[in-house]
């Protein structure tokens, strides 16, 4: 039984996942009583616990072995009883159990521009960029989520366009984890 809920913050790369956790993350620390909430970056697991299978040169890639990877989420979601609180960022909720998680956040830029400077910057091939705005234009990972978490109100899109966006989202998260505890205790 959790006594957190565990969320998934997921979107194209580059709809603003990181940053958009770190903030979560600092204002669960402020929050009166703090709230416990651990982050849970798959794309570090992917690189440290060698959950690939090799390098997509064409498109600058890790070839991820998705077996291996939801193994060790698994193993993390499950530690300490099970207890909840993990902020889980990735680019796709595909593997991902539906009862590890409690709420989807798909974060959208539907501004095209920003969305292109933000990868291009990056370093980004062309090829690269392109694959990731048709699928951020197209919705790719808010359809795939709500095939999977098909109750109400567990997948939810916020858009992730300009800075303040960024401390709104957090603070309705952060809202949304303080209201999740009180349906607990009723
Ligand atoms: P992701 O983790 O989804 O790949 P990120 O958090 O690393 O994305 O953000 C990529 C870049 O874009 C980074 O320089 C911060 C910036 N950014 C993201 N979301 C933003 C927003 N809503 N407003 C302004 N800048 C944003």
């Amino acid at each position: 039984m959790r006594s957190l809920p565990n969320i998934l913050i997921a979107g194209t790369p580059g709809v603003g996942k990181t940053t958009t956790c770190n903030e979560i993350l600092s204002l669960a620390s402020q929050s009166t009583p703090p709230l416990n909430l651990k982050r849970l970056s798959i794309n570090d697991i992917v690189k440290e616990r060698s959950c690939h299978t090799g390098y997509d040169e064409e498109l600058q890639t890790l070839i991820v072995d998705e077996d291996k990877l939801m193994d060790e989420v698994e193993k993390d979601i499950s530690d300490g009883n099970g207890e909840g609180g993990w902020i889980i960022d990735w680019h796709s909720t595909a593997g991902f159990a539906v009862r590890w998680v409690d709420l989807v956040v798909v974060l959208r830029c539907d501004e095209t521009n920003t969305l292109y400077d933000r990868l291009s910057s990056r370093g980004y091939k062309e090829e690269k960029v392109q694959e990731n705005m048709d699928a951020e234009i197209f919705g790719v990972v808010t359809e795939e989520a709500k095939e999977a978490w098909d109750e109400e109100g567990q997948v939810v899109e916020l858009k992730s366009v300009e800075a303040e966006d960024i401390e709104d989202n957090a603070e309705r998260i952060i809202q949304w984890v303080q209201n999740w505890i009180k349906d607990q205790g009723q």
